[in-house]
């Protein structure tokens, strides 16, 4: 109940929420998706115990990338990242928890591959910087205003998790 409130209460205010109930917005690209990394991406998050409240597969359109990639507009790469990004399928997803921008911020790794630590989902999985595999919300204020330029607000699901006790003292 209390999540479902925050949720409306994010939307209407663009408001920030911290906490266990901070979100940020992932998505895997579309070479993720052709190189079968989805699963793979998933599960690091899954497993580090955040939780999953959105997910959709989508070919996302070009106005939708210039939006979401709107600080980036005056760079020399901006034109070859949105058609990119919307050569094909990508997976968007909502995840929630204690930290989860930085947190995932750290497990993606740095934008350019060469930079990233071994153990990274980019230092793992990608070579080049315009072929890097997922993007992560980099702040809690571009994480809201992220979630509601791709979800709307009935897609994303609160549910109760049963391992909160084991994650969370
Ligand atoms: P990040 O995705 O780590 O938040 P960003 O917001 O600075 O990085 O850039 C968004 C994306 O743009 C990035 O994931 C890949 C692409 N990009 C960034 N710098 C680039 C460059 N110098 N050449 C080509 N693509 C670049
Ligand atoms: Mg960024």
């Amino acid at each position: 109940m209390i999540c479902v409130a925050l949720t409306v209460f994010a939307y209407m205010f663009q408001a920030v929420i911290t906490g266990i109930h901070e979100r940020t917005f992932i998505a895997i690209k579309p070479d993720g998706v052709q190189r079968r990394l989805v699963g793979e991406i998933i599960r690091r998050f899954e497993r580090k115990g955040f939780k999953l409240v959105g997910m959709k597969l989508m070919q996302a359109s070009e106005k939708l990338l210039r939006d979401h990639y709107i600080e980036l507009k005056d760079r020399p790469f901006y034109n070859g990242l949105v058609k990119y990004m919307s050569s094909g399928p990508l997976v968007a997803m909502v995840w929630q928890g204690l930290d989860v921008v930085k947190v995932t911020r750290a497990m993606l790794g740095e934008t350019n591959p060469a930079d990233s630590a071994p153990g990274t989902i980019r230092g793992d999985f990608c070579v080049e910087v315009g072929r890097n595999v997922i993007h992560g919300s980099d702040s809690v204020e571009s994480a809201t205003r992220e979630i509601s330029l791709w979800f709307h607000p009935e897609e994303l699901t609160c549910w109760n998790d049963c391992a909160d006790n084991w994650i969370y003292e």
